[in-house]
């Protein structure tokens, strides 16, 4: 896969094909980080306080929106607004694992409403094409009022101990990632994929943005499979966000924690790209 990783987030952010790539570079660019934190709280409260203190430190806010015990819509109207404030974006880590039909209501509509806040969203590739093919096709509905400010991520590795999220089915993330670029702007994985040929060719001015989560300064892993790596080595392998979530928002001082990540992975960024 053509790799854009020693290219600057501004220059990406100029050339990028999809509007909401573009917009994700320019909030890396100008809040010079590339910190996802993955806010996995479970109350309303707790969701929205971190979001408004780490807000001026992150690039994207990660949620799973239905691990809140007290949901109601309003709190995705709230955290939108933090997002304004903040200038950053939402990815709800949904992992879509379903036929294209069933997706496509989980997606649009539904108790969660998740194509009405979320930009970005993702799914795995274990049903096989049909589940891309699916969720773009919705986003280019007569209906449907967020097209640019919405895409995909494709779950192409997975970071926990004997995930089978690997060879044929890493292929097919990327296969698809190439057919339907139109919606889909990149990948969580843990390794590059650039030595993965696929049926689609290598697109002009290909630019997948790799988000890399499994993440965490402190730890090695956690007693549940989890394996970490730190922010450091996940740019040095090719990770364009680095996603975090108990290592920032489960500390006793969160906010520094977050700029110690942020500056972490911005100066491990720009030694990749030869500006150290
Ligand atoms: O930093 P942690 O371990 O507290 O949280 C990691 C977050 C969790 C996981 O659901 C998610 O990242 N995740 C994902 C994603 C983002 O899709 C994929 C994966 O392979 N491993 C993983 O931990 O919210």
């Amino acid at each position: 896969m053509a790799s854009k990783s020693q290219v600057s987030y501004g220059e990406r952010a100029q050339q990028h094909p999809h509007p909401l790539a573009r917009k994700l570079f320019e909030i890396a660019e100008s809040k010079k980080t590339n910190v996802v934190v993955s806010a996995d709280l479970t109350t309303s409260k707790g969701l929205l306080d971190i979001a408004d203190k780490l807000g001026p430190y992150i690039a994207v806010l990660k949620t799973h929106i239905d691990i809140i015990d007290d949901y109601q819509y309003s709190v995705v109207e709230e955290l939108k607004a933090l997002a304004a404030k903040h200038n950053f974006l939402i990815f709800e880590d949904r992992k879509f694992v379903d036929i294209g039909n069933t997706v496509q209501k989980q997606y649009h509509g539904g108790a969660l409403q998740i194509s009405s806040w979320a930009h970005i969203v993702n799914c795995t590739m274990l049903p096989g094409e049909g589940i891309v093919q699916a969720l773009t096709q919705t986003t280019e509905g007569d209906n449907f009022p967020h097209k640019d400010d919405r895409a995909l991520l494709i779950l192409a590795t997975m970071t926990s101990k004997g995930s089978l999220a690997t060879g044929e089915y890493t292929k097919l993330s990327v296969e698809c990632a190439r057919k339907y670029s139109r919606f889909v702007i990149g990948f969580v994985a843990s390794r590059t994929l650039g030595d993965i040929e696929t049926k689609t060719a290598v697109l002009d001015n290909e630019d997948f943005v790799m988000f890399t989560t499994g993440v965490n300064i402190a730890s090695k892993g956690d007693k549940l499979g989890q394996q970490y790596q730190t922010p450091k080595s996940a740019v040095e392998t090719g990770a364009d966000f680095i996603i975090a979530g108990r290592g920032i928002y489960a500390v006793p001082d969160p906010v520094e924690t977050a700029k110690q990540y942020r500056e972490e992975g911005w100066n491990a960024y720009l030694s990749r790209i030869g500006k150290a």
